[in-house]
C-alpha cells in the first residue's frame, strides 16, 4: 500500500471509530459504579437539595440539583411528525439468493452474506403515547448496515399510498391527525377533515379501501406484511437496470384482529403489539421476513395501463410473482428504547450502489423530507453519528463541525481535491470509481425534457386499483370492509362529506357502496365523475389476508381459564400440547396467584383462543361475575376456538355460547386454535350484513 492510499486507510478507520451499535460500549463509561455529575465529578448524596439550615431555603450552588433537573427538563425530543408511535428491534438480514445478474449491491453478491439491521414498527396517525391498534396504516421500516454503507427501507403494511405526489402530503397528514381547533380524536381517521380530503381526492381511494380492510388491524407486528411501496431500481455490474419492488412476507403468516377486539384492546392493553414483540424476542421466538422483489422491464412498465410510477397503485402479484432473495430475523430488543427506537432516522435517501431510485414523483419528495426532518427532531446535521445510525462501515468525507461533532477528525484535510500528500500528510479520502453512480434516466418521451406542473396522464385512473382490491376478498373480508366504511362515515359530522365519500364509492362497487348507504341510512347520491374509465382486473388472491390464511398455533397464545379447584393434570396436559405446536398458553385465574393473568384484568381479546378449564363448582360461581362472562362471550363473538372441560358447560351457557366446530373438549383445543370461525360473524353481528 503507497504511503497516500495507507494515510487514507487510516483516516477512514479513524472518522469511523465510533462506539458501534448499541452492544454495550456506550453504556456510561465509568465501570466503578460511582454515581457522578455529567462532568464526572463524584455525587455524595442524591436525595437532598443543598439547603441553609434543614428547613432552609435552597441554595443556588447546588450544581447537582441543578444539572439534574437541567437534564431532566430537556429529556424529549419532538415526537415525528408522522409515524410517531414505534417499537423497534435489532437483527439480522441473510441473502438466501445471490441476485449479481440484477445489482452490484455487495450485499447481494453471494448468498450466505448477511448484516446486521434495525427494524422500526410504527403506527401513522397517533402520538407517540397513543394506543397501538387504531386503525392505520403501519410502518415496517429496516435499516440494514451494508459494508457499502446503510440501506433503509422504509416500508408500510400497505402495498399502495394515499397520493401520487409529495405535494400532497402535508396537507394528507395535517387530515388525518387530530382536528386544528380542537385536538381531537386521537390515532383516528374516523372524523370530518380526514374524510373530507378523501371525498375530494378520489387517488386515496385504493389505499382507504386498505384501511377500512383488516390490513390496518394486524393482530402482531410478527403477522402483516411490509411493501417499499414505490418502484425502485436496480443495477448490475454491467449497468443493466431492472424495476424492482420490494415486499416483506411474514414466516407466522398475516393474522389480524376484529374491529371489536381492536377496541377493546386498546383499553385492555394499549402496549398489545409493542408487548407482542418485545415478549416474542424475550422468549427467543425470533420474528422472520423474507424480503423478495418483484423484478420488471420498461417494456412491462410501457404495456400496463396504469403507471408504475405512481404510488397509489400496485403490481399484482399474479403478473409478476414476488421472488424471494433473504431472510430477516429480528432477534434483540433494544437496550434503551430513546437512544435507539426513538433516535433511530430513517431514510430512503440510503441505498448502497446497486439500487436506485425512479421518477416516482412520492419517492422524490421523500428523499427530501427524511432528512429534513431528521435536523428537526435530532437537532443537529451529526445525527448520522448517533449509535443507532452510525454505518458500520468505515466512512469519511470533508464534512465537519456542527453541533454535537463527536468525531475527532485530525490534520488539515478538510477540503477535496488537496496535495497534502506530498508534504507528507493525510490527504484525506477520495471519491472511488466503484461508489454511487446515478443510473441515467431513461425517459424518451417528447415532454420529457419540459417543467411542467401536472399529472402524467396514466395517473388519471383511481378506481380499478380500488376495486380490484375489493374484489379479491373473501366475502367475511368484504363485510368487514363495509362495517369499518359504515363505523368512519357515522363518525363524520357533515353530511356533504358522506355524500361525496358514497358518490366515489360507486365508483369502486356499486352493492358496497348501497351498504355502506344503508348503514348510514342515507340515499344513494350520484356517482361521482370519474377522471378515466376503470378497468376490470382479474381478481388477486395474494391481497386477501384469509386466502392466505397459515393455520398454525405459531406465534399465537392461549388463554386458559382455570380456578383453586382445577385439574391440574388437565392443565398440564393441554399447555404441553399447546407448546408442542409452537404456541403459549397464559393461565388465568380469578385470584392471580402464581397464574400469569388475573381474570378481571386479562380480557379474552388478549389471546388468540381459549381453554376453560373448570370443575362444575367453579364454573356456577363464575356465572356470577361479569368479567368471567365477557371472557368467553368476547372469544365466541371475535370467532376464537374454544375449549372445554365438562364442567365448564354452564359458563358456556351463561355467555351464549352455541355449539359449531370451534366449541371443542380440552384434548381438541390445538388443533382448533389454529384458525378463527368466522361463520359465527352472520349470527353474531347481524347489522354487519
Ligand atoms: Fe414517510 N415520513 N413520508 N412514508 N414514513 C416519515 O420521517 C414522508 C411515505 C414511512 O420508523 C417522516 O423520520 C413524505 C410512504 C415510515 O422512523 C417524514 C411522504 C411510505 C416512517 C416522512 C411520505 C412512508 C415514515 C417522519 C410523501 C411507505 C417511519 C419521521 C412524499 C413506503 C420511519 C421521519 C421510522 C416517516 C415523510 C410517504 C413510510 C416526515 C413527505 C409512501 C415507515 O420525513
Amino acid at each position: 500500500m503507497d504511503s497516500a492510499a495507507k494515510a487514507s486507510k487510516d483516516a477512514m478507520n479513524r472518522v469511523s471509530d465510533l462506539p458501534q451499535g448499541s452492544g454495550g460500549e456506550t453504556q456510561q463509561r465509568d465501570g466503578s459504579g460511582v454515581m457522578t455529575t455529567d462532568h464526572g465529578v463524584p455525587i455524595s448524596d442524591n436525595q437532598n437539595t443543598l439547603k441553609a439550615g434543614p428547613r432552609g431555603p435552597a441554595l443556588l450552588e447546588d450544581f447537582v440539583l441543578r444539572e439534574k433537573i437541567f437534564h431532566f427538563d430537556h429529556e424529549r425530543i419532538p415526537e415525528r411528525i408522522v409515524h410517531a408511535r414505534g417499537s423497534g428491534a435489532h437483527g439480522t438480514f441473510t441473502v438466501t439468493r445471490a441476485i449479481p445478474e440484477l445489482t452490484r449491491a455487495a450485499l447481494f453478491q453471494e448468498e450466505g452474506n448477511s448484516c446486521e439491521t434495525f427494524t422500526r414498527f410504527s403506527t401513522v396517525a397517533g402520538s407517540k403515547g397513543s394506543k397501538d391498534t387504531p386503525r392505520d396504516v403501519r410502518g415496517f421500516a429496516t435499516k440494514f448496515y451494508t459494508q457499502e454503507g446503510n440501506w433503509d427501507l422504509v416500508a408500510n403494511n400497505f402495498a399502495p399510498f394515499f397520493i401520487q405526489d409529495a405535494m400532497k402530503f402535508p396537507d394528507l397528514v395535517h387530515a388525518v391527525k387530530p382536528e386544528a381547533d380542537r385536538m381531537f380524536p386521537q390515532a383516528a381517521s374516523a372524523h370530518d377533515t380526514f374524510w373530507d380530503f378523501v371525498g375530494l381526492m378520489p387517488e386515496t381511494l385504493h389505499t382507504v379501501m386498505w384501511l377500512m380492510s383488516d390490513r390496518a388491524l394486524p393482530r402482531s407486528f410478527r403477522m402483516m406484511e411490509g411493501f417499499g411501496v414505490h418502484t425502485f431500481r436496480m443495477v448490475n455490474a454491467d449497468g443493466d437496470v431492472s424495476f424492482v419492488k420490494f415486499h416483506w412476507k411474514p414466516r407466522l403468516g398475516m393474522q389480524s384482529l376484529l374491529w371489536d377486539e381492536a377496541v377493546k384492546v386498546s383499553g385492555a392493553d394499549p402496549d398489545f403489539n409493542r408487548r407482542d414483540l418485545w415478549e416474542a424476542i424475550d422468549r427467543g421466538e425470533f420474528p422472520e421476513y423474507d424480503l423478495g422483489i418483484q423484478v420488471f422491464d420498461s417494456e412491462f412498465a410501457d404495456s400496463q395501463f396504469y403507471d408504475v410510477l405512481d404510488a397509489t397503485k400496485l403490481i399484482p402479484e399474479e403478473d409478476v410473482p414476488v421472488q424471494i432473495i433473504g431472510t430477516l430475523q429480528l432477534n434483540r430488543n433494544p437496550d434503551n428504547f430513546f437512544a435507539e427506537t426513538e433516535q433511530v432516522a430513517f431514510m430512503p435517501q440510503n441505498v448502497p450502489p446497486g439500487i436506485d431510485f425512479t421518477d416516482d414523483p412520492l419517492l422524490q419528495g421523500r428523499l427530501f423530507s427524511y432528512l429534513d426532518t431528521q435536523k428537526s427532531r435530532l437537532g443537529t446535521a451529526n445525527f448520522f453519528q448517533i449509535p443507532i445510525n452510525a454505518p458500520r462501515c468505515p466512512f469519511a468525507n470533508m464534512q465537519r463541525d456542527g453541533m454535537m461533532q463527536t468525531l475527532i477528525h485530525k490534520g488539515r484535510s478538510n477540503y477535496e481535491p488537496n496535495s497534502l500528500d506530498r508534504a507528507g500528510e493525510d490527504p484525506g479520502p477520495r471519491p472511488s470509481d466503484q461508489g454511487f453512480q446515478t443510473i441515467r434516466r431513461m425517459d424518451q418521451r417528447e415532454d420529457a425534457n419540459q417543467k411542467l406542473r401536472v399529472r402524467a396522464d396514466k395517473f388519471a385512473d383511481h378506481f380499478s386499483h380500488a376495486r380490484l382490491f375489493y374484489v379479491s376478498q373473501t366475502e367475511v373480508e368484504q363485510d368487514h370492509i363495509a362495517a369499518a366504511f359504515t363505523f368512519e362515515l357515522s363518525k363524520v359530522d357533515l353530511p356533504h362529506v358522506r355524500i361525496n365519500v358514497l358518490a366515489q364509492l360507486r365508483n369502486i362497487d356499486e352493492a358496497l357502496a348501497q351498504r355502506v348507504a344503508k348503514g348510514l341510512d342515507l340515499d344513494l347520491p350520484e356517482r361521482a365523475p370519474a377522471a378515466s374509465e376503470t378497468v376490470e382486473m382479474q381478481p388477486s388472491d395474494a391481497l386477501s389476508i384469509l386466502k392466505n390464511a397459515l393455520e398454525t398455533l405459531k406465534g399465537r397464545k392461549i388463554g386458559v381459564l382455570v380456578d383453586d379447584d382445577s385439574d391440574q393434570d388437565e392443565i398440564d396436559t393441554l399447555t404441553s400440547a399447546i407448546e408442542a405446536e409452537g404456541g403459549t398458553a397464559a393461565l388465568i385465574a380469578p385470584r392471580r396467584g402464581l397464574r400469569d393473568g388475573q381474570l378481571d384484568g386479562t380480557p379474552s381479546v388478549l389471546v388468540d383462543a381459549i381453554a376453560l378449564v373448570l370443575t362444575e363448582a367453579a364454573a356456577e360461581k363464575l356465572c356470577k361475575h361479569k368479567p368471567a362472562i365477557d371472557f368467553v362471550s368476547d372469544a365466541f363473538a371475535h370467532c376464537k376456538a374454544i375449549g372445554h372441560s365438562d364442567g365448564a358447560k354452564p359458563l358456556l351457557e351463561k355467555a351464549g355460547v352455541s355449539t359449531d366446530e370451534g366449541v371443542v373438549s380440552l384434548s381438541d383445543l390445538p388443533e382448533a386454535a389454529k384458525q378463527r370461525y368466522f361463520s359465527r360473524e352472520q349470527k353474531i353481528w347481524a347489522a354487519q350484513s
